[in-house]
C-alpha cells in the first residue's frame, strides 16, 4: 500500500495523484468555503486545500482542508485498495482488517508538539472555523475531529467523532449522547463531581477518522489499534500536556481540555445541518468543552467536513459511513450470531440488511436482538431487512425482490420493537419525543422485516420437498447446452 503516516501525507499523495485541489484565490470563512465544498461533493470532485482564507493571513492557522474522503476512490486509496474496488470489496477488507487490532506505539517527540499554547493564550478564534451552512447555528469547529476521553477506572481510551461549535474564544459547546461512548465515560466522572479530560483532534489521519465515527465495539483496546489495523500500521500517539490522554502524534491541532455535566457548564449549541440531510435540532444549552491548551504543528492545516446528505446532494462521511458500518457491525454480530453472511447499508444506517445463512426458526429475530441491545444500534437499525444467502445485499433489486416475495407480515416477518433508544437527530420523530435533556437520547420503534424463507412453511412434495417452490427462471440443463452448442447458429 501506498503509505502515509498522517493526514499531511495524506495530502501530499492526494497530490501526487491529481486528487486534491489547491484554493489560492481569496475564500470566506463565513458560507464561502462551505458552498464551494457543498458543490465540489455533490460533483464529487477533488479533495481541497484552501490557502487563501479572509481574515486567516497572519493567524496560527491559516489553511483548511476538507474532502478527504470525498469519493469512493480516495476511500480506497486511503485503504490502500485499488481506486475502482467496489464496496463489497471495501466492506470484507475492512472487516478482515478489523478483526486483528494492531497496537499503538507512544512517542516522545511528535510533530503535533511543535507548538504549545496555555491558559489565556488560548483564542480558538485563530483557526478559520467556517461557517459551513446558512442555517448552522454557528461556526462548526469540530465536525471531522476526533474526541479522545478515557474510561475513569478502566483507563481505556475512546475516540469518537461528535460535533462541537465555536462559542467563545476558549468553549465549544458539543451534542454529547449518552450512549456513546464518551458518554458512558462522562457519567462516571459525574457521580464523582469531576470533570472529565478530553482532546479535540483536528487534523487527523484519515483512517483515524474512519474508526472514529464508526460503532466499532472495542472491550481491550481504543479506536487507534482500528485504525492502525486498517493502514496495517501502527498509529504513533504522543501524551497531551495537560492529562494522561493520548493522541495522534502526526495530527495538525489538538485541542486539551475538560468538560463537565454540570448543566450550569452548558452553552447554547446547535442547529447544525445534519447527516439525516436536514437541520433536525434545535439550539439548547448543551456540554461545554473547555479549551485549556492547545499543540499543533507548524503551519497547521484545519480540517472539517460537511456531512449532510439528501437524495442527490453528497456528503464526504456518506462515502465511507455506509462501509465502516457495515464492517464494524459484522464484526461484531459474528461473535454472538452464527452464520451471519454479510452485512450492508446502502444510503442511511438507520436501513441495515444483513445476510445470514439460515439455521433455525427465529434466526432473524436474533440477529435483531444482537444489533438493538447494543451499540450497533446507536443511529442505526431503525430498519433491519434479514435475507437468506442466495440474496445479493449489495444488490437493490435482489434486496426488493426477496421483500416481495418472501416477506408476509400475517406471519410474523414483520416485527416492530417500541419505545427503544433512538437518534435525537431523526426528524420523523416529533422533537419532545427527542429531548435529549429529558430523555437523555431519541425513540424509536424498529421494525425488523425478516425476508428469510418462513419456516413455518411446509416442505411440499410439488416443491421438490421445499418450503418454496422451484425457480421459473432457470433452463433445464439439456437445453442450456443444447441452446450454447447452437447459439452461433441462432445467428447471435
Ligand atoms: C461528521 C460526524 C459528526 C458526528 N457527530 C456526532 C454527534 O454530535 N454526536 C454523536 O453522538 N455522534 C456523532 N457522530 C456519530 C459517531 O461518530 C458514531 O456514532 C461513532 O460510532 C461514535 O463513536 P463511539 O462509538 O466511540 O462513541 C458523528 C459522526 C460524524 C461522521
Ligand atoms: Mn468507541
Amino acid at each position: 500500500m501506498e503509505p502515509y503516516r498522517d493526514q499531511r501525507e495524506y495530502i501530499d499523495l492526494l497530490e501526487r495523484l491529481g486528487e486534491v485541489k489547491r484554493i489560492r484565490a481569496e475564500v470566506d470563512w463565513d458560507l464561502e468555503i462551505g458552498a464551494i465544498t457543498r458543490k465540489v461533493c455533490n460533483q464529487r470532485g477533488p479533495a481541497l486545500l484552501f490557502e487563501n482564507i479572509n481574515g486567516y493571513r497572519h493567524t496560527l492557522c491559516r489553511r483548511l482542508f476538507t474532502n478527504g474522503l470525498g469519493t469512493k476512490a480516495r476511500v480506497n486509496l486511503a485503504l490502500g485498495l485499488p481506486a475502482e474496488s467496489p464496496y463489497r470489496e471495501i466492506v470484507r477488507v475492512m472487516k478482515e482488517r478489523w478483526s486483528k487490532p494492531l497496537d499503538s506505539i507512544v512517542v516522545k517527540d511528535a510533530p503535533v508538539k511543535e507548538n504549545v499554547v496555555r491558559g489565556d493564550k488560548v483564542d480558538l478564534c485563530q483557526l478559520p472555523v467556517p461557517r459551513w451552512h446558512y442555517r448552522d447555528g454557528g461556526r462548526y469547529i469540530v465536525t471531522s475531529a476526533a474526541t479522545v476521553t478515557r474510561d475513569r477506572d478502566s483507563r481505556q481510551l475512546n475516540v469518537g467523532v461528535y460535533r462541537g461549535m465555536l462559542s467563545t474564544r476558549n468553549s465549544i459547546p458539543m451534542l454529547l449522547a449518552a450512549s456513546q461512548g464518551w458518554g458512558a465515560h462522562l457519567a462516571k466522572y459525574q457521580e464523582r463531581g469531576e470533570d472529565m479530560p478530553m482532546a479535540v483532534v483536528i487534523g487527523e489521519d484519515p483512517a483515524i477518522f474512519m474508526c472514529a465515527a464508526a460503532p466499532i465495539i472495542h472491550p481491550n483496546c481504543s479506536e487507534y489499534e482500528f485504525a492502525g489495523a486498517l493502514k496495517q500500521r501502527p498509529i504513533e500517539l504522543v501524551r497531551c500536556e495537560t492529562s494522561d490522554l493520548l493522541v495522534p502524534a502526526g495530527a495538525e491541532i489538538v485541542l486539551e481540555g475538560k468538560i463537565s455535566a454540570d448543566p450550569k457548564t452548558f452553552e447554547p449549541e446547535g442547529p447544525f445541518s445534519e447527516y439525516t440531510g436536514y437541520m433536525a435540532g434545535d439550539r439548547a444549552p448543551r456540554h461545554t468543552f473547555r479549551v485549556e491548551c492547545v499543540t499543533y504543528r507548524s503551519d497547521p492545516v484545519f480540517t472539517g467536513c460537511i456531512t449532510s446528505r439528501s437524495p442527490g446532494r453528497h456528503a464526504e462521511t456518506a462515502t465511507f459511513t455506509c462501509a465502516t458500518f457495515s464492517a464494524a457491525v459484522w464484526n461484531a454480530l459474528e461473535q454472538i450470531v452464527p452464520n451471519v453472511t454479510g452485512v450492508w447499508t446502502p444510503v442511511a444506517r438507520e436501513n441495515l440488511r444483513v445476510q445470514i445463512k439460515k439455521l433455525y426458526r427465529g434466526h432473524a429475530q436474533q440477529v435483531a436482538n444482537a444489533i438493538w441491545a447494543s451499540k450497533l444500534g446507536n443511529y442505526a437499525a431503525k430498519h433491519l431487512i434479514v435475507v437468506d444467502d442466495d440474496i445479493d445485499i449489495f444488490d437493490d433489486a435482489a434486496v426488493e425482490w426477496a421483500l416481495a416475495y418472501r416477506v408476509n407480515a400475517a406471519m410474523g416477518d414483520v416485527s416492530f420493537f417500541p419505545a427503544t433508544i433512538g437518534s435525537m437527530l431523526d426528524p420523523s420523530v416529533p422533537l419532545e419525543e427527542r429531548d435529549a435533556k429529558k430523555y437523555g437520547m431519541g425513540k424509536w420503534t424498529r421494525v425488523l422485516t425478516d425476508a428469510t424463507i418462513n419456516w413455518e412453511l411446509e416442505p411440499r412434495a410439488e416443491y421438490d420437498g421445499k418450503r418454496y417452490p422451484p425457480l421459473a427462471t432457470d433452463i433445464d440443463p439439456e437445453h442450456e447446452a443444447l441452446v450454447d452448442r447452437r447459439w452461433k447458429e441462432y445467428g447471435f
